[in-house]
């Protein structure tokens, strides 16, 4: 099923004269209800009227989180109180949260770019799914709990929790496809084991994993356990919540709905839009919001924009795996390193189970990170030479890939914390 032909297999032509058009209205919008935004284009010297092509977003200044942060709770909101009807949060664990608002058009709009997502996998009318992401300020419950509802579909919505009430209802409800983190999706093969549930006893075909980064591998250790096809799902709740990315089913990229964000690749240190191809932090701009739009909006994800045309037709460009947030990458003695790319390496070891933690912390004065790592069910803790064994390979792997010394640490099965949301999977101890 497709959801709108009529926007997702727009030609690139018409894609960009949309993409300007809902530029400027969006520009004059924020620069008449929005005093945070006149008063930085000002500064910038930069008039709505200025803005004639596509190449003009060069001369806007950026948003980032702290001016979302300062305008706390509704500095920045662009709708009157009266067309406000939903707030949301973003999910930062630490200082001031965003607060984002939705009137019944942005809503509207969030349905439909999830429905789009949804159909993309293979899911209709016709499909039940469960929606096992957070629900309250976390975008992703009620986002793809709305989606679901906007598709046509039944939604059953689970939250988080209680995971053997959720084994319970896919099974009852026959449900074909799961929306949850792949953290909570982990957990959810897990528990069906331990109810000696077969996968086949299920009815489920797909997930729609999002909200927190994850490896191929990572997909596929869900796929198989679970016995499903996953596709990807991307967004924030300070541009809208899950939905602003997807992927389709030749599963090369996420494409981003250009006809809903403008999306740019900058290089974080000169700030310079970088070309296709290239890796950098992605820049994204809503181009039709009315309570909470934002301009050339930071979000700290690095990632890149596939070059060429999705073989599904599709213009919409592509966003690639997120390589991780830039806030998260780990520099170890002078190298670079994603948590993604340990988990890569880490996944490729059937001896070892899918929940992991890294741990940063210091040895006199230099930064350690060790990795925490649980045996696969099968293979036993008390073979001690074999233990080593295979810590000493992956040790050995993580050295030779991502050239840092990482210390393999086996621990108890089931020791490592499980995550119903987004996993915290780094234990920082350096400034303890
Ligand atoms: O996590 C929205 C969401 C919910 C997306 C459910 C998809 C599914 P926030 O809590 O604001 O919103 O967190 C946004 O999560 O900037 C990324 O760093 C990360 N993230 C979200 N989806 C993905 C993904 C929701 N598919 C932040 N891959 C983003 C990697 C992701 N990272």
């Amino acid at each position: 099923m497709i959801f709108e032909e009529h926007l997702e297999f727009l030609s690139r032509e018409a894609l960009d004269d949309l993409q300007l058009a809902r530029f400027k209205t969006q520009l004059s919008y924020v620069y008449n209800h929005i005093d945070f935004y006149r008063k930085s284009f000002d500064a910038a010297g930069f008039n709505p009227c200025d803005f004639k092509s596509l190449e003009d977003v060069k001369k806007l200044p950026f948003t980032t989180k702290q001016d979302l942060r300062d305008a706390y709770p509704n500095k920045m909101f662009g709708a009157k109180r009266d067309d406000i009807v939903r707030i949301h949060a973003s999910s930062g664990t630490s200082g001031q949260a965003s607060i984002v608002g939705y009137t019944q058009n942005d809503l509207h709009t969030w349905g439909r770019m999830v429905a789009r997502a949804y159909a993309l996998a293979g899911l209709s009318a016709q499909s039940t799914i469960q929606v096992s992401y957070g629900y309250g300020l976390f975008t992703g419950g009620l986002g793809a709990h709305f989606g679901a509802e906007t598709l046509g579909a039944t939604a059953v919505p689970m939250s988080t929790g209680n995971t053997k009430r959720q084994i319970q209802f896919l099974k009852d409800f026959e449900v074909d496809a799961l929306a949850c983190t792949p953290s909570y999706a982990l957990v959810i093969a897990e528990h069906l084991e331990e109810m000696h549930i077969d996968k086949d006893e299920l009815s489920l075909s797909r997930a729609i994993l999002g909200g927190e980064p994850y490896t191929e591998e990572m997909r596929r250790e869900i796929e198989s356990a679970l016995g499903i096809d996953c596709y990807d799902i991307y967004g924030l709740s300070e541009i809208m919540g899950p939905g602003v990315a997807c992927e389709c089913s030749e599963k090369h990229g996420k494409h981003i709905w250009e006809d809903e964000f403008y999306v740019e690749i900058i290089d974080p240190d000169t700030l310079e839009v970088l070309p296709d191809g290239s890796w950098g932090e992605l820049v994204l701009t809503t181009l039709s919001r009315e309570c909470s739009p934002v301009i050339r909006y930071r979000t700290r994800d690095i990632s890149r924009i596939i070059p060429g045309v999705c073989a599904c037709k599709r213009q919409h460009r592509r966003l690639d795996k997120l390589k991780g947030r830039s806030d998260d990458m780990l520099v170890i003695r002078g190298v670079n390193v994603y948590p993604s790319q340990i988990e890569s390496v880490i996944q490729s070891f059937e001896e070892v189970s899918p929940f992991y933690q890294i741990v940063l912390y210091k040895e006199g004065p230099l930064d350690q990170i060790s990795v925490e790592l649980e045996l696969s069910e099968g293979f036993a803790l008390d073979e001690i030479k074999r233990i080593q064994k295979v810590s000493k390979r992956i040790s050995d792997a993580l050295r030779s890939n991502l050239q840092i010394n990482v210390k393999v640490k086996i621990v108890e099965s089931r020791s490592i914390e499980r995550s119903e949301g987004k996993s915290r999977r780094i234990i920082d101890l350096r400034g303890e």
